[in-house]
């Protein structure tokens, strides 16, 4: 392994959600930066040239390429290297236009052919696979809101190139009110050499989810497939997802979505023995995590496996199926939630979710989101509200101590809570116990909430890492807001968020994965003497008296900023 392969999903796909405080940081901010996009890239948008010769900026025999022939700019999925140093004072200006306005480095993007050929499949089982010639058709909607040219042209090509034309009935872009120049007359024109392809504009900006709707409402497959805007596939990638539709249309697929970097563009293929199934955190933000051994068993690694989520972007549904389970709540504003929404509901409501480890599609994971969000609203927020008041049951609560119960107005969800009755679906209990069993559910903890310190009572304990991540566990003025300050001490002794555990190893206080081996990661929370001992050193949590750091120090029972209180507790 050449410790890629070992993090499949490296680059991060929980990124844009984060927990309540980036939340809020993400909407409070107006990303969309408001220059016009160069509408020049390839040269021309006459719409005749299709750009099969991508177009240099700088010298083509300039080292800064990682492949020798820089023709072949990105082919195969290779990295495209720019050495920003190197570029003239307008080149280094379009580069950062290119990374401002999209989040991705649309310049390295510009350079790239929007016919690329990628690594073909590395796993030799998926290649003597055999599939039914008689698949269902799909549609394969694809909603945008502000893509850049080439990307946009190289999803759509990767689409209309790789899908065997009896299994593609249409490309449906659906544009969510996109204001850049390149996705009005120049798009319209472009496509239409191409007789499969339909654009439809939403009137005013909807959000991602009634664009989806939107689309699925045209379309004429037997099968939907939904993609971003920003994604390349596979050869042989629809395939597999119909053959598995056409056995069973409540089973519901996923393409294993590797990862195109987002500033090289370098194409990360990910083997079938290293699938990772989508899971979620009370958070309510979707998560990665490797196959339960109970799934392992018996599998071949090429085999699709269940998964208890889904990411969201890139799937197939059989259209009768989707349409039965009630498609989306269209109350859902922009992005997000929608994901958990459709996968509880398949679940619970008697479908199957599934990834399928031989079908590939490529998509541009991003840090930031590059345009507007709703001002004055948490859109996400009030998605997650909507989805957790109609298929949570009693587990809604542990969502909403997360936000510190501040609901707001989510809106009317009567509609919703009929569809379920309506469509008898399972409880929420049945899902988590049958589908998602590995989740840990916080009920049993003794105390949770914020960790306040008494001798400088702003200030608490505050912090987030991403799966499997470890960092220092730090402190800030305690905002009641939950987030990254709630906490909860379990039975086991673990002061936890979801999969977080405090550790202490002898340096630094650090958030490490929790382990469940008491360890590094047991503590003695003592309500009444208000007071964190680590088990295993017998040291105390203490706060440096500037409120800026953690450290562990020998217990004084006279000294304030070694006290620490959560907020709630409950004696057993
Ligand atoms: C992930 C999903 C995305 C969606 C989202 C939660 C993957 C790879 N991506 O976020 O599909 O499920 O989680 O909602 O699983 N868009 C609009 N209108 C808008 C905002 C976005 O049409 O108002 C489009 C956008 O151009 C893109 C798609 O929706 O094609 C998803 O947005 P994103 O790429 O910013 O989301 P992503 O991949 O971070
Ligand atoms: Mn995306």
């Amino acid at each position: 392994s050449d410790g890629r392969e070992s993090k499949p999903h490296e680059p991060g796909v929980v990124e844009p959600v984060k927990v309540v405080d980036d939340i809020d940081k993400r909407f409070g901010q107006n990303n969309h930066v408001d220059v016009k996009p160069n509408q020049d890239i390839h040269g021309n948008y006459d719409g005749q040239r299709q750009m099969l010769a991508p177009r240099f900026i700088v010298d083509p025999n300039d080292p800064i390429y990682r492949r020798g022939d820089s023709s072949q700019a990105g082919e195969e999925g290779h990295a495209v290297n720019v050495d920003k140093t190197k570029l003239s004072k307008e080149e280094k200006t379009k580069y950062d236009l290119g990374f401002q306005n999209n989040a991705f480095n649309q310049y390295a993007s510009d350079m790239i052919s929007i016919h690329r050929t990628l690594p073909k499949n590395i796993d030799e089982e998926c290649k003597i696979e055999k599939y039914a010639e008689d698949l269902p058709d799909t549609s394969v909607i694809i909603c945008f809101h502000n893509e850049a040219w080439s990307v946009l042209l190289r999803t759509f090509h990767s689409v209309l190139e790789r899908t065997p034309d009896v299994f593609l009935n249409e490309i449906i872009l659906v544009d969510d009110f996109s204001d850049m120049e390149h996705t009005k007359t120049p798009l319209e024109n472009y496509v239409s050499q191409y007789p499969k392809v339909k654009i439809l504009r939403m009137e005013k900006r909807e959000g991602l989810i009634r664009a989806r709707l939107r689309g699925a409402a045209v379309a004429k497959g037997k099968v939907l497939t939904y993609l971003d805007s920003h994604c390349e596939c596979m050869e042989g990638w629809i395939e597999p997802l119909l053959a598995r539709i056409k056995k069973d249309p409540s089973i519901v697929v996923c393409p294993v979505i590797d990862v195109i970097d987002d500033n090289t563009f370098e194409y990360h293929y990910s083997k079938a023995y290293f699938t990772n199934v989508g899971g979620f955190d009370w958070g309510l933000q979707f998560n990665w995590h490797a196959i339960p051994e109970r799934d392992r068993k018996g599998r071949r690694a090429i085999d699709p496996v269940r998964s208890p989520t889904m990411a969201g972007g890139l799937f197939s549904i059989d259209r009768g199926y989707f349409e039965k389970l009630g498609t989306y709540d269209p109350g859902f504003d922009i992005w997000g939630g929608e994901n958990l929404e459709l996968s509880f509901k398949i679940w619970m409501c008697g479908g199957t979710l599934e990834i399928v480890p031989c079908s590939h599609v490529g998509h541009i994971f991003r840090k930031r989101s590059p345009y507007k969000w709703r001002t004055g609203v948490n859109v996400l927020k009030r998605n997650s509200i909507r989805l957790a008041e109609v298929w949570l049951d009693e587990y809604k609560e542990y969502y909403y101590e997360r936000i510190n119960h501040q609901l707001g107005d989510f809106g009317d969800i009567s509609q919703r809570k009929a569809l379920r009755e309506r469509l008898e679906c399972k409880s929420f209990k049945w899902y988590l116990d049958n589908i998602f069993p590995e989740l840990f559910v916080p009920g049993e903890s003794i105390a949770k909430g914020e960790i306040r310190n008494q001798g400088d009572t702003s200030q608490c304990v505050d912090g987030v890492a991403e799966e499997g991540e470890q960092k220092p566990l730090g402190l800030y003025p305690c905002h009641g807001q939950g987030g990254n300050q709630y906490w909860m001490y379990s039975k086991d002794g673990e002061i936890r968020r979801d999969e977080s555990c405090i550790d202490y190893a002898g340096s630094d206080v650090m958030i490490f994965p929790c382990h469940g081996m008491k360890g590094n990661q047991e503590w003695k929370y003592d309500h009444n003497g208000s007071r964190l001992t680590h088990v295993v050193t017998g040291k105390c949590l203490e706060m440096s008296k500037d409120g800026a750091r953690l450290m562990m120090s020998g217990c004084d029972d006279g000294n304030a900023y070694q006290k620490w209180r959560f907020k709630e507790y409950s004696e057993e």
